[in-house]
């Protein structure tokens, strides 16, 4: 018997990924969708074969109790959120609900319908909960690099809430003994990354510069270090979590740290220019309160999970801004093209 997996945010970067990974593993795969009429749920079909769909939204719980009913997974990957930084300070309450709140209505979804509960502890085949945690929980960092021990000062509401994911997470996993882990990704990016993050928006950038296109790129914080991975290699992490014979919070990242300047450089030289021909500084793009310098300490997910990242941070790039250039090169009316990543 195949495992049947539900994915929350499957029509984002990471679902993709995981979707086509867990499609490989020989699992049958269910994604939640939100939406009278999602847009990109015709992008996802087209690309990825064999899935199937099931409604629900993270704002609602009797949604999500639904869509457990329904699909009778074995694991839930819960890739919902609202992801985007910036956007998390106008609109922290909505950013509550959907990135921390949601976690706890889709625990709660799984509980009640697998009958959990203080008097009942969940059996062998009870479902196994996956929670996507972030870096940014690390936010100002107490050290470097950050571990799976490392405290937590995040900088910006989307921190906060997905502290708060991360938090519940784990008392549900103390509370009722529920399989429930989360994974602290640091950033992991890809053609598919939607065209507001920093990644994707310099590879778009130089691309429609080098096809003459554009004659600058306005950025934000030049100095801001990340530890970049390819979300490909990230979502075979999430799967080996579910897989262990216990329940464990894990890091994943790459280990390296780079800075915007140095991806901005490296973009720009792909193409044989001078970045610093084109890059205008904006204050438009810095933050209220900004998150200095990401590093990942993987070495528990190397030793437990046996997980290692194939694609290295000049390959990525590379990657990035190859695609693009296709892409808007391919493009009809490239003027008109979607800042978003509706080509994949
Ligand atoms: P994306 O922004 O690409 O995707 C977010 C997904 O969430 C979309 O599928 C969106 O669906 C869905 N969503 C938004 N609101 C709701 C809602 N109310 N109910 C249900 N689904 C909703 O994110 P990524 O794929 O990059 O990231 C996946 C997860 O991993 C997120 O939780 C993110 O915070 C986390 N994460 C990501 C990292 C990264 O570097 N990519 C690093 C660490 C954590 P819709 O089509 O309806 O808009
Ligand atoms: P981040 O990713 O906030 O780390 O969150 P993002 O790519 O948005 O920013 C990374 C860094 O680049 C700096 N920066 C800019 N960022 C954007 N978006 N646009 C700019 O013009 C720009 N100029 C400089 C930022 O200030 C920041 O320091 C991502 C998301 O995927 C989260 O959901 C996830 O949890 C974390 O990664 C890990």
């Amino acid at each position: 018997m195949s495992k049947r997996a539900l994915i929350t945010g499957i029509t984002g970067q990471d679902g993709s990924y995981l979707a086509e990974h867990l499609l490989e593993q020989g699992y049958e795969v269910w994604g939640m969708v939100r939406g009278q009429a999602n847009p990109h749920v015709a992008r996802l079909r087209k690309h990825i074969g064999d899935i199937h769909l099931t409604t629900g939204d993270l704002l609602d719980q009797g949604s999500l109790i639904s869509a457990i009913e329904r699909v009778q997974p074995d694991e839930v990957y819960n890739l919902g959120a609202i992801s985007y930084v910036p956007m998390s300070w106008q609109q922290a309450e909505l950013t509550a609900e959907v990135t921390g709140m949601g976690v706890l209505r889709m625990l709660e979804a799984i509980r009640v319908v697998s009958g959990v509960g203080q008097s009942r502890t969940p059996g062998p085949g009870q479902i196994r909960f996956y929670q996507a945690s972030s870096s940014e929980m690390f936010g100002m960092v107490r050290e470097t690099p950050q571990n799976e021990k490392t405290p937590f000062h995040p900088r910006s509401p989307y921190g906060v809430a997905k502290a708060y994911g991360h938090y519940i997470t784990q008392n549900y996993r103390e509370s009722y003994g529920m399989f429930a882990v989360s994974g602290i990704l640091f950033n992991h990016e890809s053609p598919r990354r939607g065209a507001e993050f920093v990644t994707r928006k310099v590879s778009l950038g130089v691309a429609r510069i080098k096809l003459g296109l554009a004659d600058e790129l306005r950025m934000g914080n030049l100095d801001a270090r990340r530890d970049w991975g390819f979300a490909g290699d990230y979502a075979r992490a999430m799967r080996l979590m579910l897989a262990q014979d216990t329940p464990e919070d894990y890091v994943i990242g790459t280990g390296q740290t780079r800075s915007v300047r140095e991806l901005v450089e490296l973009a720009f030289s792909t193409v044989g220019l001078n970045w610093r021909d084109y890059v205008v500084q904006d204050p438009r793009f810095t933050r209220p309160a900004e998150v200095d310098l990401l590093c990942a300490d993987p070495k528990k997910a190397r030793e437990q999970l046996g997980w290692e990242p194939e694609v290295g941070f000049e390959e990525l790039v590379a990657m990035m801004v190859e695609s693009d250039l296709r892409l808007l090169s391919s493009s009809s009316r490239p003027e008109d093209e979607p800042l978003s990543p509706d080509h994949w």
